[in-house]
């Protein structure tokens, strides 16, 4: 068995961040149940990437975020990949969402990594404070991708997990230099 992928899911308390974890990897969370707040847990995942092959995720649950308080600054230097998660009820969380993006462009220091944004609780649409549309074009002007989803429905889930794994153990050329990316990049397809 390879190594363990190291993603860090992150954003504003309450948005569903353990629910999206639990669902997904045990198919077991009830909506609307009593939240408990997350100091931090780690949850191993394994994922079929789209090469049809098992790869094994470590997640880390981390501690909502509140107004005034920051983000442990020490998951930008091991994470690999991050899950941005925000409610589409709440604009505040979008907002600590947007910020946190911010943060890993600064603090990633040039490593590679991959990330992630889940729009979730799209069940509640009668709620809704975040436009689809707009966020949908912050994601594409931020280069990153964006799923609408909802842990009561749970096959939402899938394809952005599928996606975060597969990119995150995509066969890469050695180089991340844009100019030998494109001289390398014609016709090259992963064996
Ligand atoms: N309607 C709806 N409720 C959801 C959804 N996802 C999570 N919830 C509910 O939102 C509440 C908070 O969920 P958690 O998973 O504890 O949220 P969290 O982001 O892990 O919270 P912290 O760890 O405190 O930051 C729970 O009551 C969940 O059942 C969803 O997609 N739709
Ligand atoms: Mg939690």
């Amino acid at each position: 068995m390879g190594k363990s992928c190291k993603v860090v899911v992150c954003g504003f308390s309450a948005v569903g961040k353990t629910a999206i974890l639990q669902q997904l990897l045990y198919a077991n969370h009830v909506v609307g149940s009593e939240p408990i707040e997350t100091l931090e847990d780690i949850y191993i995942g394994s994922i079929e990437t789209d090469r049809g092959v098992r790869e094994q995720v470590r997640f880390y649950d981390t501690r909502g975020l509140k107004e005034g308080s920051e983000f442990p600054k020490h998951y930008f230097s091991f994470a690999e990949g991050f899950v941005l998660v925000y409610s589409i009820d709440s604009k505040e969380s979008f907002k600590r969402m947007e910020a946190l993006k911010k943060d890993i462009d600064r603090y990633r220091d040039k490593k590679e990594v991959v990330i992630v944004v889940l729009g979730n609780k799209c069940d509640l649409q009668d709620q809704r404070r975040v436009d689809h549309d707009s966020a949908q074009h912050w994601a594409k002007t931020e280069k990153v991708r964006l799923w609408e989803v909802s842990v009561a429905d749970r096959r939402t889930l899938i394809e952005p997990f599928v996606h975060l794994a597969s990119k995150m153990t995509q066969p890469q050329s050695k180089s991340t230099f844009p100019l030998s990316r494109k001289i390398k990049g014609s016709g090259s397809l992963d064996s």
